[in-house]
């Protein structure tokens, strides 16, 4: 039998130990901002929040393949491991988390984590489900006019594939060969209702063939697989060959939104399945066993991102909220 270690895997994507490394801290930063996020939500400091956990491979791996500031992310709402990636820090996202006028997405305005930075190519997003991936779309087909080489990744949910926004951006960034890459996170459920009731298919990215681009399935809780099939993707963007459809399967393990209850339609042995899988431990096993990482350093390191975290939380409530009648912050910068 031939075992792979973790250094095959780390060559055969072309990454390095340092990578892996930098992936683990990301996915653990993603991790313990969004429980904090929760937590805060709990205490009644925050009004809202999208949990990210069980989906931070998917997000971290796609987003590492990517050039920040440079291509241009239409993040879904649930993609924190996607906006920490591409340079929004913890004070940006507890800005956005606990309304402040600060805020880079919205100033406040926008429900917490619809995601915008204009400085890191990050589009701000609209509730509507789906309605980012038409953009994405225009947003390619202006790269091209325009004769940049950014790529253009558009995140979003298997629900958002029952949407036209979804069939008629995809056909029309194939039909136009555009610079794209549509990256599906199919966590099984759009809030309550599950994919047997969306679609009639097994896999989203079976889509991609009525359109005529690749389409791919990848193990969303495997970083280094989305971040290869990722890379792969963008590549094909860049080189002018056009978009591809990614489809990442993974699960969020905690509720749609905060005001949600899902006991109401998943069985709690589904979501114990998929607490098995959850990526986080997975890839801190990973690193372990190819000594990469050991366990003081790994104590080390959360300790490092609690402080961080803290220090954030500590400077976004100093700031001030938005004024009702005022104008917002970012309209003037
Ligand atoms: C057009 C539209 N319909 C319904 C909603 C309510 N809604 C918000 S999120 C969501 C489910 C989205 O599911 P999916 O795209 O799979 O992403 P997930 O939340 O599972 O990560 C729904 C139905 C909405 N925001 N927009």
């Amino acid at each position: 039998m031939v075992t792979t270690t973790l250094s095959d895997r780390l060559a055969d994507v072309g990454l390095a130990d340092a990578d892996a490394r930098t992936l683990y801290r990301w996915l653990l930063l993603t991790r313990a901002l969004d429980e904090r996020i929760w937590r805060l939500n709990r205490q009644g400091q925050v009004p809202f929040a999208i949990p990210a956990r069980g989906q931070e491979a998917a997000q971290v791996g796609s987003a590492y393949a990517l050039r920040p500031g440079h291509d241009v992310a239409l993040p879904y709402p649930r993609d924190l491991g996607v906006v920490l990636v591409l340079g929004m820090t913890p004070l940006e996202v507890l800005l956005s988390a606990l309304a402040r006028a600060d805020d880079p997405s919205s100033a406040g305005r926008q429900l917490p984590m619809h995601w915008g930075h204009a400085r890191l190519g990050i589009v701000s997003s609209s509730s509507p489900v789906g309605t980012q991936i038409p953009h994405a779309a225009g947003i390619a087909l202006a790269a091209r006019l325009r004769g940049a080489d950014s790529v253009t990744c558009c995140f979003f949910g298997d629900g958002a594939t029952s949407k036209s926004d979804f069939h008629e951006g995809v056909s029309f960034a194939a039909i136009h060969r555009l610079p794209i890459v549509f990256f599906c996170q199919n966590n099984g459920y759009a809030t309550s209702v599950p994919l047997s009731l969306q679609m009639a298919i097994p896999n989203v990215a079976d889509y991609a063939s009525a359109y005529g681009i690749p389409g791919l399935v990848v193990d969303g809780n495997d970083v280094l697989a989305v971040y290869a099939a990722t890379r792969e993707a963008v590549h094909r963007a860049r080189s002018g060959d056009g978009p591809t459809l990614l489809e990442a399967k993974t699960y969020r393990l905690l509720p749609h939104t905060s005001d949600d209850d899902d006991r109401r339609y998943r069985d709690p042995a589904e979501v114990a399945t998929w607490e098995a899988r959850d990526p986080l431990p997975r890839f801190r096993a990973d690193l372990l066993a190819a000594g990469l990482l050991d366990e003081p350093s790994d104590a080390e390191l959360l300790a490092e991102i609690h402080a961080e975290i803290d220090e954030a939380l500590t400077q976004a409530e100093a700031t001030a909220t938005p004024m009702p009648d005022g104008e917002p912050s970012l309209a003037r910068t």
